[in-house]
């Protein structure tokens, strides 16, 4: 295409324009050293001003910065889009069906070619004046991990707002030093900065899971890593909201169950079957509104009860067992369907097992319990890839 172009010269002068800005095909243009990861949902207002404020703050430095957004309704990933027309330092990854702050870290950092990684929320809260300086202390060699600290001297976390946030923090932060390999101030501070290699080695071992993705990186990381904290100034927010709420808070406590149990038993399968234990209740309460209340025999009033505690299961589970999953509009129906379905043989299994280890002399309790728990891990598995669809 050069080679046309330079033969025409009415080309010509577009062709230089775009060597110029670094386009055009052929043109080798030197990977950015430092690529700010910033997962963002509904964003769009914060979009602009944090990439002005990038530009700022990085002059004299080859950078990039990639949004990555999960289908934000309120169009984030079209402003990021429109903005990276026009600028090579701006890139966006689009997920559509998934939802998750920690997953979209993962996914940005994984499509970085830079030497260092920073991640950073896309709502101006994070101070992207002290890039410059954790990049220092890294290229220097003298940390591995630089974190942004709201906590270290110096630091201030004021723009969290409430009493509330304040207080959740700080048992957080408790509860995540508890486990922590080493021991830092913020330990759930989502700004933070590492070379592209060390985020290589233990990306294999980060499970994505949840709104903390520093916790991973220092769980995956171990002791072997050195860690400089850099006191920065948490800003309130001004545009957007918060997206941290009780269920997030719960997905935190449940990482850290996972830890303590190893990864034996997946956060999901706890999950499930705490729904489920929520369902024999639902049931429960169904059977004796149907006959009591509304006088149905009693078989009927066990079938429609049933139904009503799948339903709610599956309800719940859409909402918090897979919530970075969640199904949407039409597939919620489909998904309900093949629940029900799915849970029903559950169901067919569950009382088959238990009336086979019954008759064969197995206490009542202990072939009910064995029946229940067939049950459990059949609706666990099959609905993971027939309802949820593991991606
Ligand atoms: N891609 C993506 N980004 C998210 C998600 N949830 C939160 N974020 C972004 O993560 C950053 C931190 O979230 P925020 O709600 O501000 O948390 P807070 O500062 O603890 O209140 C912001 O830039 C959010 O837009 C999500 O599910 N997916
Ligand atoms: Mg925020």
């Amino acid at each position: 295409m050069a080679e046309q172009a330079t033969a025409e010269p009415a080309h010509a002068a577009l062709v230089s324009s775009a060597l110029a800005l670094g386009e055009g095909a052929g043109v080798r243009v030197a990977a950015p050293e430092l690529t700010v990861v910033v997962p963002c949902y509904n964003e769009r207002a914060n979009v602009r001003p944090l990439v002005r404020r990038l530009e700022a703050a990085l002059s004299g430095l080859r950078w990039e910065v990639i949004f990555v957004d999960d289908a934000s309704p309120d169009g984030t990933a079209a402003e990021a889009l429109q903005l990276a027309a026009s600028d090579q330092r701006i890139r966006c990854i689009r997920r559509i069906g998934r939802r998750g702050l920690s997953s979209a870290v993962i996914e940005g950092a994984l499509a970085s070619s830079a030497s260092f990684i920073a991640v950073l929320d896309g709502d101006l809260q994070h101070d992207e004046t002290r890039l410059p300086a954790m990049l220092a202390l890294l290229s220097d060699g003298a940390a591995d991990i630089a974190v942004g600290s709201r906590h270290a001297a110096g630091g201030d976390a004021s723009g969290l707002g409430s009493a509330w946030r304040h207080w959740l923090s700080g048992l957080g932060i408790r509860a995540a030093q508890a486990f922590l390999p080493v021991r830092l101030s913020d330990p759930l501070s989502g700004f933070f900065m590492l070379s592209r290699p060390l985020f290589d080695r233990l990306a294999p071992h980060l499970t994505g899971v949840g709104f903390k993705i520093l916790i991973e990186v220092l769980l995956a990381a171990g002791h072997n890593v050195r860690i400089v904290e850099v006191p920065f100034v948490f800003r309130p927010r001004t545009a957007g909201e918060s997206k941290l709420d009780l269920l997030v808070s719960m997905q935190f406590a449940a990482v850290l169950i996972e830890r303590l149990f190893r990864g034996l038993l997946p956060v999901r399968f706890l999950a499930f079957a705490a729904v489920g234990a929520l369902g024999i209740l639902v049931n429960l309460a169904a059977l004796a509104i149907l006959t009591k209340l509304i006088g149905l025999g009693f078989e009927w009033s066990q079938g429609l009860a049933t139904l009503v505690a799948m339903l709610a299961n599956f309800e719940l589970n859409n909402r918090i067992t897979y919530r970075d999953q969640r199904l949407v509009g039409r597939r919620v129906w489909q998904g309900r369907l093949v629940f029900v379905l799915v849970c029903s043989i559950g169901a067919i299994a569950n009382v088959g097992i238990a009336g086979m280890l019954y008759h064969q002399h197995a206490g009542w309790s202990l072939a009910g319990t064995a029946g229940a728990a067939i049950g459990v891990v059949w609706n666990y598995a099959v609905s993971a890839t027939l309802v949820w669809r593991a991606r």
